[in-house]
């Protein structure tokens, strides 16, 4: 008995260490602090602790914000981001927090859960360079696929994209050529390092200045070709930190 006791203790605490790992994912945020209940709850439970109410509402998809008062250890899940200044209530108090999830480009942006980045596909035309520059104005960058798992998350998202229309589309992506001829990603500066993406036959430099990358549909997913930096008529994809 004492023997399961024990293992059990273990369990609890390495428990614990885990879920304090995911508590970082979530972040406080000083204006939220001692405001209005948010009118958007999709689910409320008692929980030992604001670790444990952060990790209730990270296992949830409909899930985007919670809310916790250590007082009570009263625990909410909200489906919004959003405060509602409006919905004024008498519910402030010194231990109250609201607590989300944001992207660092805006409201526009998904929250890629698996990869923690975020992404926002833009619905507008130009060459790469003013693709690029229209995702730096928003503290974003052109998608960077260098990382695997980041890549493979992503990808997904695209490739099983709810929209049927969203497959005839092209999308800039942030590779270049470099000088010595070498695909670099823009934003990680990591050069391309092996890939199966690659549409058949590509990349072939046609013209003599295909520079730069953007991605289409083929068969049912999206592989990459060269193109002139200068195209203006394929849309893009910006990707952000989470706040
Ligand atoms: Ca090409």
């Amino acid at each position: 008995m004492a023997i399961k006791l024990l293992l059990h203790i273990i369990a609890f605490y390495m428990k614990g260490f885990t879920l304090s790992r995911n508590y970082f994912l979530w972040h406080g945020v000083p204006e939220w602090r001692n405001k209005l209940a948010l009118k958007d709850i999709v689910w409320q439970s008692l929980e030992r602790s604001k670790i444990f109410c952060s990790y209730r509402c990270l296992q949830d998809q409909s899930c985007v914000s919670f809310f916790y008062q250590s007082s009570t250890r009263y625990c909410q899940g909200h489906s919004s981001v959003f405060l509602r200044l409006s919905d004024a209530s008498s519910q402030d108090s010194p231990d109250t927090m609201y607590y989300k999830i944001a992207c660092k480009g805006g409201p526009s942006y998904i929250y890629v859960r698996g990869a923690n980045t975020c992404y926002s596909v833009k619905e507008k035309r130009g060459s790469w360079f003013t693709a690029q520059a229209d995702c730096t104005s928003e503290n974003a960058w052109l998608l960077d696929l260098s990382n695997d798992r980041i890549s493979s998350q992503l990808m997904k998202k695209f490739n099983e994209h709810p929209d049927p229309y969203f497959a005839y589309f092209w999308f800039w992506i942030g590779l270049t050529i470099q000088s010595d001829g070498h695909f670099i990603w823009s934003h990680s500066q990591q050069p391309l390092n092996g890939s199966d993406f690659w549409l058949p036959g590509q990349p072939d430099n046609a013209t003599g200045s295909q520079n730069c990358v953007y991605m289409r549909n083929h068969d049912g997913r999206f592989l990459w070709d060269d193109i002139d930096c200068s195209m203006e008529f394929i849309e893009f994809i910006c990707q952000s930190d989470v706040v």
